[in-house]
């Protein structure tokens, strides 16, 4: 059999287990995942290279309601991985129909001209008939060539999801040369990890008014130690002092757990600097919104 490769956007609503699925296939964190919406905000490229095939997974932030600037940036964002695709792989939950948010945006896949798969995620969580009627449902509008149901938190049934999409790539060489799992720079990682752990730590709006900044990554040449000084910035006064917390805890227990992920990463040890600034109601801002989201690449 011939050696298989192309590039596969993850798509779908937002907090569906995109992320998750595409860390559970490359059996590795390539990116950040967590329990709020609106996580990834960026697209994002991860390698899984088998012996019969190279998938160029695209990871796109999760379609939504767009309210405010930032958040219409992550649609596009997210829309523009359908250019050039070679299959797509649309995510969904077992609610018992068809959810109305991807009611919407169907049209928009339809008219695509690649293979389309769809995975029912979450079936751990599905009740009485949801699961059967959901695949139903979507199997009766006619868009995908296949429905696969999975559950990434039991690891349920994603080697059949691999066998499929591996079924509809095209033929072709690897495009990624082997051990290249991503086309993002360490900035870019460093910076994803700690938004991980603002997501984790903090509430309400706090995690959608915040950006991450790396500003330096420094090898230090006397001792086995790599220094990285990054700024969070948020969108109000009084949200900073929250990422800051009660004498600095919340900043110091963000700082601590995303740099044990770093070192882990690197295999070194590391001192990460982290200071909050305010940049007002960026997320507001069309230039701001740009600037920040594209900062670390
Ligand atoms: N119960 C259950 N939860 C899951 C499953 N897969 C993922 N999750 C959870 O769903 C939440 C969202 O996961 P993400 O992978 O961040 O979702 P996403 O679609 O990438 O979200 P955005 O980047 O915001 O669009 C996390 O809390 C995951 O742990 C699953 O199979 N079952
Ligand atoms: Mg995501």
């Amino acid at each position: 059999m011939s050696f298989k490769s192309g590039i596969v956007a993850v798509m779908g609503k937002t907090n569906v287990g995109k992320s998750t699925f595409i860390n559970s296939l490359i059996g590795r964190k390539m990116v950040i995942v967590s329990d709020k919406p609106q996580t990834t905000r960026n697209r994002i490229r991860c390698v899984l290279t088998t012996d019969s095939a190279q998938i160029v997974f695209v990871d796109t932030p999760g379609l939504h309601k767009p309210i405010n600037k930032l958040s219409e940036a992550l649609v596009k964002e997210a829309m523009r991985a359908l250019a050039g695709i070679d299959e797509l792989v649309y995510m969904t939950e077992p609610t018992g129909g068809i959810d109305p948010f991807d009611e919407q945006v169907m049209p928009r896949i339809k008219e695509l001209p690649c293979p389309k798969i769809l995975l029912v995620n979450k079936i751990d969580l599905a009740r009485g008939n949801q699961l059967p009627e959901t695949l139903l449902a979507y199997d009766s509008l006619d868009i995908f060539q296949e429905l696969v149901p999975i559950s990434c938190s039991r690891g349920k049934n994603l080697d059949r999801a691999l066998e499929v999409i591996i079924k509809y790539l095209p033929e072709g060489e690897p495009l990624f040369p082997e051990g290249m799992p991503t086309d993002k720079p360490l900035e870019f990682i460093i910076a994803e990890l700690i938004r991980e752990k603002i997501y984790h730590f903090t509430y309400q709006e706090i995690p959608y008014s915040t950006a991450v900044v790396v500003e330096e990554i420094r090898e230090r040449e006397d001792k086995p130690l790599i220094e990285i000084y990054a700024t969070i910035y948020v969108a109000k006064d009084s949200q900073k002092a929250i990422v800051i917390g009660r004498k600095g805890q919340k900043l110091k227990e963000i700082g601590r757990t995303a740099r044990l992920e770093i070192e882990a990463l690197l295999g070194k040890q590391v001192y990460l600097a982290l200071q909050v600034k305010v940049k007002k109601n960026w997320t507001e801002d069309d230039a701001m919104v740009s600037q920040f989201l594209y900062a670390n690449e």
